[in-house]
This record gives C-alpha cells, sequence and structure tokens, in this order.
C-alpha cells in the first residue's frame, strides 16, 4: 500500500511567483507549507521528515503564488540527497524550473544562530529573500527575545515574528508575501577573510565559470561548497573533466592553507564571527536553570540501558495493543458486511449479478475492510511516535546496535515507518549519508512487518492459533502476532549482517541527530491524519480489490462445469464430515479457469503446505499483500453457497479435501503461510520505489530474488517440521 505520495505539480503553469521555503530541518517549513497551500504534506517532530520537493499554490487578494517546500538543511554544503534537493532548487539546476523569486527562510527562533548559518549562505546567492522567525511560542517559553529590527537592518532583509501552526502566524506570512518587493538584495555584509576570498577567486576561474553552467550569482557559493567538501561530489559534472576540477579544488585548498587557515573550517569561522555580530545585542536570554520536561524524559529515553529497555516495551506495547484492542471493532464490521451481504442475496432477484455482487465485491471487501481497526491503531501510534519527538530517540539510542549490524542510527526510523509501509520507510533513507548504509537500509526494510501483512496475520491466527494463554496472562495469539513482527526484525538484522559482509566498510559517517525538545501530539492532527489514513487504506486497497474479485469471480465461476453424477469422491465423502450439497460448487471451483491455474502451481508450493486455492491467492497478492485475504474470501464464497453467516475464519477452518474429508488447513500450513507473507517480496509499488531510488533494475531485482528464496526456504521448514511434529 502505497500512501505516502502527495500531489506533486510540477509544471508552474503561468507567471505567478514561485516562493521556496527553505531552512533547517524541523524548523516548521511544511506547517507552513501546508497552511499556505491547504495540502497535507507530512509533519512530524525530528529532523528530516521532507525528503521530496513539493508545490503547491497559495492565493493572497487575488494573486496567486506557486509555493515550494523543500527538505531540511542545515548548509549548502549538502552531503544526502534531500539536502541536494535543496541546493539544486535554489541554483536553478532543476530541469524546466527557474531559480525561486523568494525564499522564505524559515529559523527556529530558540535556535538563532545556527539557522542563521544557512540564512547567510542564502543571502549570498542574491535571491529576493525573507527572514521567518518561527516557533515564537518556544522561544517565548524559554526566555529568548529577539529584537528583530536589529536583525533586519543587520541583515537588509525583512524579518517576520510567527508561530506557525496558528492561524494568525499563517495569515501574517501570507501577506508579508503579498507586500515584498521582490528586489535583488544587495550583497551580504560579511566579508570572506583575504585568503578564503582569493581561494573563491581561483576556483571560480579555474574551474566553475568554465566547466560549469551555474548562474553567476551561485559561483561564490558552489566555490565554498567545493573547498569545504575538499572533493569534487560526483554529480552535475561532466566526469571526463574531474580531475581538472579536483587540480583547481586542491590549489584553492593550498591557498588557505598557506596562510595558515584549515580549508574545511574556514566558512564556518567566517560565517560565525559575521553571525555573532548579527545577535550580539539583538537576542536576550533570560537565565533558567531548571530542568526542562525534555531534560527529565530524557533522563530515561536516552539513558544507556533505560533507553533501548524502554524502545523494546514501547514496541512490545504498541503491538499488544494493535491485535487486542481492535477486536471488538473488527467484530462489528465483520457482523455489518455479513449482514449486509445476506440482506443483498434475499433481497435482489437470484442470479449472476447477485452472485458477482455479493460472492465477489461484498465478500472481497468485507474481508478486507475487517482490518481497518488494527490499521488505524497502527497508524496512531506511529503518529503519536513521530508528533511526540520520541523517533529521533529511538535512532539515538538504536546507533550502537545499527552499525554494530552494518547499519546506522538514521536507519532507525526509516525502519519504524516500514511498520506502517514499506515505500515511505525506503524514500525515508534519504536522510542517510552514506550509500552503503543506505541501501543496505533499503534492501532490508521490506522485513518489517507493513500493515498490509496485518490482515494476512490476523486472518491465520484467528483460525488457526488456539486462543489459549501462557505463563498465565500472555495471549498466545497476541504472542503469534507479536512473534511474527519480531521475526521479520530478526530476519532483518541477520540479511543486514549479511550484506555487511559482502559490502566493502567505508568510513561510518558519524551519528548526529538534534534531539528536538518533546512536544505534545496535537491530537486533532492525528485523529485527522489516522482517519485520513484509513479512509485512503479503505479508498486505495478497496479499488484493487474490488478489481480483483471481479475479475477472480469471474475466473472462478467459468467455464461452467457440470457435475459428473457419479464420481468415486462422493462415496468417499459420505463417511467424512463434508457435506455432499457442496460438492458441486467445489467441483465447478476446481475445474474453472483459477482453479486450474492454481493446480497448475501446486506441485511448487505444495511442500510448503499450500493447496491450489491459496495458490491463486498468493498470485493475486502480488498485486498488493491484503488481497490474499479478499482472494479467499472470493473462492471460498463461490464454493460454498450454502455457508452464508460463515466468516471467512470459520471456512478455513472448516475446509475439507473433497477427496479424504481431511482438513485442508493445519496449524503447520497457516504457520507456514504466515513464514512466507513475513519474508516474500510480494508488493509491486515497493520494487518500483526501489528501482527509482537506486536508479537501477539491479537492486530491485535482487531484493526480489533474495526476500522470495528465504521466505520458500523458512516456509518449507516450517511445514515439513511442523507437519511431522
Ligand atoms: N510550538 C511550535 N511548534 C511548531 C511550530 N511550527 C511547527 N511546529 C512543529 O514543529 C515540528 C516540525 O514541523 P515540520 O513542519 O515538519 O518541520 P519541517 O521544517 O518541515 O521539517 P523537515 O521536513 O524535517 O525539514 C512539528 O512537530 C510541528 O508541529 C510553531 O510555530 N510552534
Ligand atoms: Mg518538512
Amino acid at each position: 500500500m502505497h500512501r505516502n505520495r502527495a500531489e506533486v505539480n510540477t509544471q508552474p503553469a503561468d507567471h505567478s511567483p514561485t516562493i521556496a521555503l527553505v531552512g533547517n530541518p524541523n524548523t516548521g517549513k511544511s506547517t507552513i507549507f501546508n497552511g499556505l497551500t491547504g495540502l497535507k504534506q507530512k509533519i512530524a517532530n525530528y529532523p528530516g521528515v521532507t525528503v521530496e520537493r513539493k508545490t503547491g499554490t497559495a492565493r493572497v487578494n487575488g494573486q496567486q503564488y506557486h509555493i515550494v517546500d523543500l527538505p531540511g538543511t542545515y548548509s549548502l554544503n549538502y552531503t544526502k540527497i534531500d539536502e541536494r534537493i535543496t541546493y539544486q532548487a535554489l541554483i536553478g539546476e532543476y530541469e524546466h524550473e527557474k531559480v525561486p523569486d523568494l525564499v522564505l527562510i524559515i529559523v527556529d527562533s530558540s535556535n538563532l544562530e545556527r539557522n542563521l548559518f544557512l540564512a547567510t549562505q542564502l543571502m549570498d546567492l542574491e535571491i529576493p529573500a525573507m527572514i521567518v522567525l518561527n516557533m515564537d511560542d518556544v522561544a517565548r517559553e524559554k526566555g529568548i527575545t529577539i529584537n528583530k529590527e536589529r536583525i533586519e537592518r543587520k541583515l537588509g532583509i525583512p524579518v517576520l515574528s510567527v508561530s506557525a501552526h496558528r492561524k494568525e502566524g499563517i495569515k501574517a506570512i501570507k501577506e508579508a508575501i503579498h507586500s515584498h518587493e521582490y528586489k535583488r538584495p544587495g550583497p551580504l555584509k560579511w566579508e570572506p577573510p583575504q585568503p578564503l576570498r582569493r581561494a573563491i577567486a581561483h576556483l571560480v576561474e579555474k574551474w566553475i565559470e568554465p566547466h560549469t553552467n551555474l548562474p553567476d550569482r551561485s559561483y561564490a557559493i558552489e566555490a565554498l561548497r567545493l573547498i569545504s567538501n575538499n572533493k569534487l561530489p560526483d554529480s552535475f559534472y561532466n566526469f571526463e573533466e574531474a580531475e581538472l576540477g579536483q587540480k583547481a579544488i586542491e590549489e584553492a585548498c593550498s591557498i588557505i592553507e598557506q596562510e595558515g587557515g584549515n580549508p574545511v573550517a574556514a566558512e564556518v569561522m567566517a560565517r560565525y564571527d559575521f553571525i555573532n555580530e548579527c545577535t550580539q545585542d539583538s537576542v536576550e536570554q533570560e537565565e533558567t536553570d531548571e530542568f526542562s520536561l525534555t531534560d527529565r524524559i530524557d533522563a530515561v529515553a536516552t539513558h544507556k540501558v533505560f533507553g533501548p529497555i524502554s524502545f523494546v516495551l514501547i514496541l512490545l506495547v504498541m503491538f499488544q495493543a494493535i491485535f487486542s484492542w481492535a477486536t471488538p471493532f473488527m467484530d462489528m464490521i465483520d457482523l455489518v458486511f455479513i449482514e449486509s451481504g445476506n440482506w443483498l442475496s434475499s433481497a435482489l432477484p437470484p442470479g449472476i449479478l447477485t452472485d458477482l455482487l455479493v460472492e465477489g465485491v461484498i465478500a472481497g471487501l468485507g474481508g478486507v475492510v475487517i482490518f481497518l481497526p488494527q490499521i488505524m491503531f497502527l497508524f496512531f501510534f506511529i503518529y503519536v511516535l513521530e508528533s511526540s519527538g520520541y523517533m529521533a530517540r529511538a535512532a539515538f539510542v538504536m546507533d550502537g546496535f545499527m552499525t554494530r549490524i552494518g547499519l546506522h542510527g538514521r536507519s532507525v526510523v526509516p525502519l519504524i515507518s516500514g511498520f506502517a509501509c514499506a515505500i515511505p520507510g525506503i524514500m525515508a533513507t534519504r536522510n542517510i549519508e552514506n550509500w552503503r548504509d543506505r541501501i543496505i537500509t533499503i534492501m532490508v526494510l521490506p522485513f518489517m512487518s507493513c500493515s498490509a501483512r496485518l490482515p494476512v496475520y490476523a486472518l491465520l491466527i484467528a483460525a488457526f492459533i488456539p486462543k489459549t494463554t501462557v505463563f498465565g496472562f500472555i495471549n498466545m495469539q497476541g504472542l503469534t502476532f507479536f512473534g511474527l513482527y519480531f521475526f521479520g526484525i530478526v530476519m532483518a538484522i541477520i540479511a543486514a549482517l549479511v550484506m555487511n559482509q559482502f559490502f566493502p566498510k567505508e568510513q561510518q559517517s558519524p551519528f548526529m541527530m538534534e534531539l528536538p525538545d518533546y512536544k505534545m501530539p496535537k491530537w486533532s492532527v492525528v485523529f485527522h491524519n489516522v482517519i485520513d489514513r484509513g479512509r485512503i487504506f479503505v479508498t486505495e486497497a478497496g479499488r484493487i480489490i474490488i478489481a480483483i474479485s471481479i475479475v477472480l469471480w469471474f475466473l472462478a465461476s467459468f467455464p461452467k462445469t457440470d457435475f459428473p453424477a457419479d464420481t468415486p469422491s462422493q462415496t468417499e465423502t459420505a463417511t467424512s464430515s463434508f457435506s455432499p450439497q457442496q460438492m458441486p460448487q467445489a467441483y465447478q471451483l476446481k475445474h474453472s479457469y483459477a482453479g486450474q491455474f492454481g493446480s497448475f502451481i501446486e506441485p511448487v508450493i505444495e511442500p510448503l503446505g499450500f493447496d491450489w486455492k491459496i495458490g491463486i491467492g498468493l498470485l493475486t497478492s502480488f498485486a498488493a499483500r491484503e488481497v490474499m485475504v479478499g482472494t479467499l474470501n472470493t473462492i471460498y464464497s463461490i464454493e460454498d453457497e450454502n455457508s452464508d453467516i460463515v466468516t471467512l475464519k470459520q471456512k478455513l477452518i472448516n475446509d475439507r479435501d473433497p477427496e479424504t474429508g481431511e482438513a485442508v488447513y493445519s496449524t503447520a500450513t497457516a504457520v507456514s503461510l504466515m513464514i512466507f507473507f513475513a519474508l516474500a517480496m510480494q508488493c509491486m509499488s515497493t520494487l518500483a520505489i526501489v528501482r527509482r531510488e537506486t536508479n537501477s533494475w539491479k537492486w530491485p531485482l535482487i531484493m526480489f530474488g533474495y526476500m522470495t528464496t528465504l521466505a520458500y526456504l523458512c516456509s518449507f521448514l516450517a511445514f515439513q517440521i511442523g507437519s511431522s511434529l
């Protein structure tokens, strides 16, 4: 299920001004974007939420503006993909895309100095700009007062002070955009020291001007970027000329070194000199020496021992809750679907259309919608973790462990997002600097059990895992459920360890992530998002499921075959609990197109304990995993016309082999199937995203191959061992 892709409209169709939102991570850019455009970009309380460039439009007093939300970055000397996107947007490196007409530099007022670093870099680009001092409320709470007139005078551009999550804040920003003069500002009053200035000039003359097609105004920024990175990054440049560029960079660096400077630090030091001068007499900080709430929570949450323990506890509570709290809601939904199916089939005239509607659509849809409560609980927990600020702590406490298994602290947030859906998780890996860490994270991420597996697990657990308790208080079904999630995590760890051996170890980039202050989640926003997710789940999954149910219903109902009058199996079934009245439907299904296909692949999946019906389900589940449940539902409703008030769970339990009368599904089959779903790569959309993010077919192919092979082997073992016990 892919739900995290928002509408993107890339082509400004007219001459409305383009306004870009730029700033450090977690300063409220997307909050402002959403406020201005009315769209719903993801907002959360940790750095690095936005990893793509998103556009929308705002209207102020009849004038239309294109608004561009960009990934947060601490400086223009990018090292990660998301930061590069911001840099490219600003220097006009995007195809068919002009440099923004106005940049809103979004600043966290409670952290002014550090935020101004990026601001001074942006101003060097000489794009019309305005500073938005956001999180006014937070700064005030911390006893910080900023004299914005003084800052305005020092920097020479308008400064606005707001709290963006309030309506008035957004209104003020709109007015400021509307009344801005869009004049190219004069050069900033910061002076790079002599050697740095000479180094810039050298690099511009020898490399940037003759060999790139950047606009003049970004020459200096590009030169500074190359000097502080000390090497030519892989992008932008013609590879054959790379040697020339590298030589020019080295010469520029040696100009600085000759004067006793450090090329990596030269720009940083010079800019901070200027910034300190700016803030010296314009920022006041009241002394507060009491421990903040954040400090007190972090004493536990980031503790060496209690930190990891609380992380595991949080996950445990989350999965246990999803399993047990959702049950009453699920029973309710189940009842509604069964009753409406019954009502429809009695109210409509009997015939092929009624069959299609009741057996195909209602049964297929009901089989999946029933899992809505669990999915909403799952998203609720993830939203709370994200908006409270806990995600960054999870990354922090798990960094040591992650590094040991060949991943990185920054892999934690993508991996947790993977519990919802692999696609946003894979997108979130843009935050990982090192290509090797990033690719391993992507490759193991689909082992995190996503919400689409939930329906399959839940159905099989309800049908085949006894409701007993172990150790007197742990619910066996809940334990299995948690076990499946845990199994996915363990497999991810093992896979990461193995890949760790294959990939040459590069220099590990150290873990650096700002731990934002905890914030009470805005409950209205959380609930709104959860309901939104639920709606998307129903419409998006519903659409695929309805389509597949209809196709499948045809394939399973045709060609019509006549039930032979005296087959040997009929006499056999007389002794079994299999009801002979069902035989014509069962016979028909087995000889339908779908049945023929299922029987065709049965030999391959038989060693895993799967029959041809599951085979059909496996095939359709490659469209989306949750379709499996809808498929079984459709198949069983066709086979079993009389059992109108029996749930799919019951049908699975009751299913008998028409020839032997034995139960078709044993616990071993169920376990094997759950394991298969936990491990197999069955999601087209995930493969498509991996292809896009790695820019090659190699990785999605490897992913598909190794995950599906692993799934086959593990299911095989589970079934063979399970059924011999
Ligand atoms: N108290 C307070 N919180 C705010 C304000 N503006 C935004 N936030 C919160 O700050 C957090 C970060 O907001 P985002 O809009 O996601 O920040 P961003 O700059 O887009 O972050 P990245 O995409 O990671 O660069 C969220 O928890 C917001 O609810 C504000 O004015 N005051
Ligand atoms: Mg953002």
